[in-house]
């Protein structure tokens, strides 16, 4: 993983790689609603977590979410092998054209994950780029969302210190500096 630039006063880190590498307080996964794996980023974080993920996540829909997560919210379990304590699980919106509710859903992932993690007392936090893959959303649409959403949060919230975006690719992490206007400025 290699970091890009700090923002937000430090609390924003935009870094570029894979999120499985990430050490800290937490990940979060961008899931489905059964939450018991898939491709992309999903399939890598369990693929690096081990087989505890799996088994945490079988005992959240036998428990608390026979009918699995809904779309907007998140839920916390451990990291298995992973160098975090624990992964937050957020199912995106599959993108339908925006008109269905599509950025308040997105903006509800992350704000979700990170009262979670502030409860959680995690102090530092990174995300993929939650429904930009399989599900669809524009990237530059969704690049808006996140840095509106993760602006308003930190505004007003002390914890936790430190959010790092992960782009799998520099480009998108250049995408998302150029959207969101912060580009060069440090
Ligand atoms: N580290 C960081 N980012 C990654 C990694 C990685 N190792 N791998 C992929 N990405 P996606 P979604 C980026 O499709 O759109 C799964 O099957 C990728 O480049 O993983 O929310 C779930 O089970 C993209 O920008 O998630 C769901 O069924 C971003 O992660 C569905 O996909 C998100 O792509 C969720 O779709």
């Amino acid at each position: 993983m290699k970091s890009l630039g700090e923002y937000l006063g430090g609390r924003l880190i935009v870094d570029t790689g894979d999120i499985t590498e990430f050490s800290g307080g937490g990940i979060v996964n961008a899931a489905n609603s059964g939450l018991l794996g898939g491709g992309g980023v999903d399939g890598a974080i369990h693929r690096a977590a081990g087989p505890s993920l799996l088994a945490e996540c079988k005992a959240l829909r036998a428990g608390p979410l026979p009918g699995g997560l809904p779309a907007g919210k998140a839920v916390a379990t451990g990291a298995g092998r992973l160098g975090v304590a624990h992964v937050i699980h957020t199912v995106g919106p599959v993108w339908k054209g925006g008109g269905q509710g599509e950025p308040e859903l997105l903006a509800s992932c992350y704000r979700e994950s990170l009262v979670l993690a502030a409860g959680l007392g995690l102090d530092s936090i990174a995300f993929p780029a939650i429904s930009t893959g399989v599900y669809g959303y524009p990237k530059h649409l969704a690049d808006q969302v996140v840095f509106d959403t993760i602006s308003r949060y930190v505004l007003v919230n002390d914890a936790p210190s430190y959010i790092h975006l992960v782009f799998f690719s520099e480009p998108d992490a250049r995408l998302f500096m150029a959207t969101s206007g912060i580009l060069g400025v440090s």
